[in-house]
């Protein structure tokens, strides 16, 4: 008997050293130590010695039976910390390592000439303006000069989707809304971002595209005024060595009226192809607000007087940028915009 608890405890001592996870030690308690082990089997025989022996054996039994459980406990944490730093080692994480570069998406060169424009006009005390894109016919041609039968209204065929609604076609609408609106006449000086829609569709023509038109309404508001707000205007938007080159046109709603020209930013007036040898781009309308749409639109024209401007963004951002075909403005592909990364 002794012999055998003997036996037991070394063999289970050495299973224990032997196992090498929780689960092999979980499966060697309940060999030896659980209900049908066999150290509880010796012990349920105890019965059977005699009464001189039975005391020895019993505590030889339960002191075999403490050994093991012990070496068992101290197996288990050694097992548990092995475990851990298993875990730990496979979580582990390299802080050193370069981050990885996280893709941010880039401003889109129409919206980012729009945000230049906008903030060089604020610094200049301008109010940024918007309005519907749906107008009546009354704001979009009636207040600015362009009477029903005008030979002006054919030049630009428009968007109807009934006899009084349209598209707009210029940005000009809102600018009467905000003369009207200004009930006390008091100065007015705003520009109006914003899409414009037109009936053609063609390489160099879009059904829709980008407009900025500004607007001066006060009192002595003269030529001078025009003239220094837009070299301001393109010196900030094409360089400071940007010429302006003011030619007299028509527009129903300025009188006088002007298309202005730029020097080439290419060939700074040289001439190349892409001023077509002119040295000179055109690039924006203007002109004296007309007394009739001043007096249309509120302002008694014998006091006030204003200057308006309007020019395509498009070919703004095309120009700012050094974008040749117009296309790419529209087409969304990435290839084109990632070049325009953010840096801000
Ligand atoms: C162009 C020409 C222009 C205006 C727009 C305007 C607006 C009011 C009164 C007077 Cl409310 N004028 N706007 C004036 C001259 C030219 O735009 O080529 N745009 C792309």
């Amino acid at each position: 008997m002794e012999e055998k608890i003997s036996n037991i405890k070394e063999q289970a001592l050495k299973e224990i050293e032997q196992s090498n996870d929780i689960k092999s030690l979980e499966n060697l308690k309940v060999k030896y130590l659980g209900k049908k082990g066999e150290l509880t089997a010796l012990l349920k025989i105890m019965g059977t010695l005699s009464p001189e022996e039975r005391p020895k054996m019993g505590s030889l039994v339960n002191s075999a039976k403490n050994e093991i459980t012990e070496k068992m406990q101290s197996k288990e944490e050694v097992l548990k910390n092995e475990e851990l730093a298993k875990e730990l080692e496979s979580e582990k994480i390299d802080v050193t390592l370069p981050a990885t570069k996280q893709r941010r998406g880039s401003k889109h060169p129409l919206n980012r000439v729009i945000e230049e424009i906008e903030d060089l006009f604020v610094s200049m005390g301008y109010d940024v303006v918007s309005g519907p894109e749906l107008e009546t016919d009354e704001y979009c041609f009636e207040r600015l000069n362009l009477p029903k039968g005008h030979p002006a209204r054919d030049m630009q065929d428009s968007f109807y989707i009934s006899p009084e609604y349209l598209l707009r076609t210029q940005t000009s609408a809102v600018q009467a809304r905000a003369m009207i609106a200004n009930k006390e006449k008091t100065p007015i000086r705003i520009i109006v971002p914003g899409k414009t829609f037109r009936r053609e569709d063609d390489a160099t023509h879009s059904h829709q595209f980008n407009q900025v038109e500004g607007l001066v309404v006060d009192k002595n508001i003269s030529f001078a005024d025009l003239k220094g707000t837009l070299e301001i205007f393109m010196k900030h938007m094409l360089g400071e060595d940007t010429k302006l080159r003011f030619r007299p046109s028509y527009f129903p709603f300025t009188e006088p009226s002007y298309e202005v020209d730029v020097s080439c930013f290419k060939c700074g007036g040289k001439g190349c192809n892409l001023c077509k040898q002119t040295g000179w781009i055109e690039l924006l309308g203007s002109g004296i607000v007309h007394p009739n749409v001043l007096e249309m639109n509120g302002y008694d024209p014998t006091i006030y007087s204003g200057f308006a401007f309007g020019t395509g963004l498009d070919r703004l951002a095309m120009f700012r940028y050094g974008i040749t075909d117009i296309r790419l403005l529209y087409a969304n592909d990435v290839r084109f915009l990632n070049q325009f990364d953010r840096k801000d």
